[in-house]
């Protein structure tokens, strides 16, 4: 079927889909997070070089996942990922607390970017499981959310590793989406 079809069948019958980037620094979880959402399984990781992606259906919509690699020497490959994209899933490593200044700088700098002025924004808190974790409103100080304008966003504490919160910040993104946004 041809784009412009499929995407009619899929609104007549309730189907959205989705593009979503999952980004953040190296070692925030992002790939164990990926498979946790699409397999419910812990898969040892190693550092990504360049993205993987799969297919995750969830509340009536099919979000294509794009996980790329946080390390710092890609991190200028992932502006080639923006366009059509409709949400942004920050992952950031809650108990990396001297890297916290570095995953603020950029988030907002993803923020500021054209091509994703209508994404809306999923963050998550994630690691939550290990000692001297931050906490929800303590990242959120911490990455400056108050600052973010025109844009939907919210905060989800998550623990990839006990497969914690994650669904609960994928049900405030469909209803989101949903609702207009993206
Ligand atoms: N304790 C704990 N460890 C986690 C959690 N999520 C991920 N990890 C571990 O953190 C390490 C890095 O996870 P990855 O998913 O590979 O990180 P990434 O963000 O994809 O890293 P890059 O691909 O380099 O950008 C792995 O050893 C994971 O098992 C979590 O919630 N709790
Ligand atoms: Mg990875």
């Amino acid at each position: 079927m041809g784009i412009v079809f499929t995407r009619l069948f899929s609104s007549l019958f309730g189907n959205k889909e989705a593009r979503i980037l999952v980004l953040g620094l190296d070692n925030a979880g992002k790939t164990t997070i990926l498979y946790r959402l699409q397999m419910g399984e812990v898969v040892s990781t190693i550092p990504t070089i360049g993205f993987n992606v799969e297919t995750v259906q969830y509340n009536n919509i099919k979000f294509q996942v794009w996980d790329l690699g946080g390390q710092t020497s890609i991190r200028p490959y992932w502006r080639c990922y923006f366009p059509n994209t409709q949400a942004i899933i920050y992952v950031v490593d809650s108990s990396d607390t001297d890297r916290l200044v570095v995953a603020k700088e950029e988030f907002h700098a993803i923020l500021e970017e054209e091509e994703l002025k209508g994404a809306v924004v999923l963050l998550y808190a994630n690691k939550q499981d290990l000692p001297g974790a931050l906490d929800d409103a303590a990242i959120t100080e911490a990455l400056e959310l108050h600052k973010i304008k025109n844009r939907q966003w919210s905060i989800f504490k998550t623990s990839a590793l006990k497969g914690e919160g994650l669904f609960e910040g994928l049900d405030w993104l469909s209803n989101t989406l949903k609702s207009g946004g993206g």
